[in-house]
């Protein structure tokens, strides 16, 4: 049960993410880390009584807290060097042949756990001041059992030692290590030799797959997809992103949770995930950095009714940027997406795409009060103005952790011995 501060927030422009009352002018309560109550109009006599404290936010836009659902959060270095080659021109797949997703793996095989936290530390201050409340995070830079575990360690303990909650993807199927012979050897290897030990300590509640012609193949992606979700573990996989292989349709068959990229996704593939419910996250900060031809073509899937969630794609060697608000930026004027479609995009619909949507993503009664308030009047004004951080505050499980555009220490301390507290 949540017990504690009662906060009333008011707002004349509140973007709840719920169908029926997607705007409102009104007022919303906040009793420790939950929702207690929202409404539209003048705040209630009895809300007032009850509030501890009153947040005016008339003039600014509220909305749920951003989810970020694909993030690489945790890797060794980086990968600049490789800017020249793209600028003269080489291709995504030419530089995964020098060096690309090797070169980041040989670098965090070489980090230790508190090299590897303090980069992620960095960066999740720096998505927090962005807006964003809840991440996934995807490990893959390992690729061998002792690296993939202290990735996924080094997850666990962030997840207690700030503020943005993280959801775990175990992602050894990002490449197959120079180790192995083949993918099918490598495949057996995660199965047998890791994944049971990531499923034992609690380490991922994903797996997900990199099926691109040359990585993992479809037959290759359908066997490890298979018996992931036969382990027990939720499905995610990288579909469609340079070449249409038909990953999306494999993911949507399988009954995957998500497929994400998609640039390359047929028709026929956006149908099948319309069906199956299955997520479309995507990632157009990273088709922009990969100075690739087409973005995925987002406004065909709203139409045929797919959940679509943008994300950050965050990660060392296509999208080495961990403000989410730079996608939204691409979503909507690569992708021409509305304003309001792109804040569904990156709160609801982001949730939903980590099996989140119960908790987060919209605000309602019950829901986790997380909550971002932008300096702008209204989500036109928000996309409008692009190119500079307009989060103002942000409000984690009920704590003010960002305030006037700085964090604020105290009381992200107050959330850590609050969830402290809950966890005894
Ligand atoms: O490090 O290149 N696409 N994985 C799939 C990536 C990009 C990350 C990387
Ligand atoms: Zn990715």
């Amino acid at each position: 049960m949540s017990e504690g501060k009662r906060i009333l927030i008011l707002s004349n422009s509140i973007y709840t993410a719920t169908d029926g009352m997607e705007f409102i002018d009104g007022w919303v309560a906040l009793e420790g880390d939950i929702i207690a109550a929202i409404g539209e109009g003048a705040v209630p006599a009895a809300e007032l009584k009850v509030a501890d404290e009153i947040l005016d936010y008339r003039g600014k836009l509220v909305t749920p807290g951003l989810v970020d659902a694909h993030t690489h959060l945790v890797f060794g270095g980086s990968r600049e060097r490789e800017l020249g080659m793209k600028l003269r021109g080489a291709s995504y797949m030419e530089i995964h042949q020098e060096g690309g997703i090797k070169s980041t793996v040989k670098a965090t095989r070489e980090a230790d756990e508190k090299i590897l936290a303090d980069k992620a530390m960095a960066t999740l201050r720096n998505m927090l001041l962005h807006g964003t409340t809840t991440a996934e995070a995807k490990s893959g830079y390992g690729l061998d059992l002792e690296t993939e575990l202290r990735v996924l360690r080094v997850m666990r303990d962030l997840n207690d030692a700030q503020a943005i909650t993280l959801v775990p993807t175990y992602m050894g199927a990002h490449d197959v290590p120079p180790e192995f012979k083949n993918a099918d050897q490598y495949i057996d290897y995660m199965l047998k030799e890791v994944m049971p030990i990531v499923q034992e300590e609690n380490l991922a509640e994903f797996c997900d797959i990199f099926c691109e012609k040359g990585i993992f193949e479809l037959d290759e992606t359908e066997r490890y997809g298979k018996a992931a979700m036969e382990m027990g573990f939720k499905l995610k996989v990288h579909a469609d992103e340079i070449e249409p292989m038909g990953g999306a349709g494999l993911a949507a068959d399988l009954g995957a949770t998500s497929a994400e990229h998609l640039m390359a996704i047929s028709d026929e593939d956006i149908e099948k995930l319309a069906q199956s419910g299955t997520v479309a996250v995507l990632l157009p900060a990273t088709t922009f950095f990969l100075m690739a031809e087409g973005f995925a073509p987002a406004r065909k899937m709203l139409e045929a009714g797919v959940h679509v969630a943008i994300a950050s794609d965050y990660n060392p060697g296509s999208s080495p940027c961990e403000n989410l608000q730079m996608a939204m930026s691409m979503a909507c004027f690569q992708m021409k997406l509305t304003p309001v479609e792109i804040l569904k995009a990156v709160t609801l619909e982001g949730a939903r795409a980590i099996g989140r949507e119960e908790e987060i993503g919209s605000l309602e009664v019950g829901k986790k009060a997380d909550l971002v308030i932008f300096d702008a009047a209204n989500p036109d004004y928000l996309l409008y103005h692009f190119g500079v951080n307009a989060v103002l505050d942000v409000i984690k499980e009920g704590h003010r952790v960002v305030h006037n555009r700085v964090i604020n220490p105290a009381a992200l301390a107050e959330l850590q011995s609050t969830r402290k507290y809950q966890k005894e």
